[in-house]
């Protein structure tokens, strides 16, 4: 840990059913393996308060949630996150593996519902400090290979097919515009060179950034 600097955050992003909580999972256990210094969280919830936001968002009972409130509730989960656990831990030199966070309201609210960009990138940036990923991984997949995966039925699952493909063309989108930053990776390969391919990626990411592997 020598070179460090600060710690860092790596994020993983994808529609619904897309492999992305598993792939984080394995990223754990790899920097477990090497005793890296790390924390995991995913994104809405990883805080008592964010938790009890994420039950508010995702319950499928609250339909009538408009999409401004929808925004301002993951961006206030986000802000908790980022205050509570998030900024600590990248000053005490961990890498942070994140499942979902800002690209996410890009991709859901921003593309998905419409909301305007500048204004949710102030809000964004406000929320979390100016905090944004060092390293993400997108995973990309059609929408009903995802759906296929798993049951998905909460509030935000349960809105249309449209919608996903909306979130899904927005990830793609927010990736052009950060090439250096996200790597799309093929959400249909097999889980196994898919793991392969985040660790050569974050292997050679953290030794850019002074880690010692
Ligand atoms: N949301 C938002 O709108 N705005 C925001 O700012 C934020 C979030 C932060 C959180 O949902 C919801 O909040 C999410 C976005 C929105 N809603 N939607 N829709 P969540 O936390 O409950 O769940 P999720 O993040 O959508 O993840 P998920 O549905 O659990 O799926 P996943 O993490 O992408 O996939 P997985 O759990 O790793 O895998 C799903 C299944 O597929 C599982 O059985 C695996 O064994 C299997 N799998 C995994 N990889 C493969 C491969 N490669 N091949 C075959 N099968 C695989």
């Amino acid at each position: 840990m020598h070179g460090v600097r600060r710690g860092v955050l790596i994020t993983f992003e994808g529609v619904e059913g897309s492999g992305k909580t598993t792939q984080a999972k394995f990223l754990v256990d790899w920097l477990i393996a090497r005793k890296i210094p790390h924390i995991f969280i995913h994104e809405p919830g990883s805080t008592k308060i964010g938790e009890a936001i994420r039950s508010i968002l995702l319950n499928a009972e609250n339909k009538v949630m408009h999409h401004k409130c929808e925004v301002l509730l993951f961006l206030a989960a986000r802000s908790q996150l980022t205050y509570e656990k998030i900024i600590p831990a990248l000053q005490q030199k961990k890498v942070v593996v994140a499942d979902r966070f800002s690209d996410s309201t890009y991709a859901y609210q921003v593309y998905g519902r419409d909301l305007p960009p500048r204004l949710i990138s102030v809000f964004n940036r406000f929320a979390t400090a100016g905090i944004k990923p060092d390293l993400t991984f997108l995973f990309d997949l059609d929408i009903a290979e995802g759906r296929a995966r798993g049951v998905f039925d909460d509030r935000m699952e349960t809105v249309g097919k449209t919608y996903h493909q909306k979130v899904r063309r927005g990830y793609l989108k927010v990736a052009h515009r950060a090439k250096k930053r996200i790597k799309i990776l093929n959400g249909e390969k097999p889980v196994d060179d898919l793991k392969c391919e985040i660790v050569d990626n974050t292997k050679a990411f953290l030794i850019g950034k002074g880690y010692k592997l």
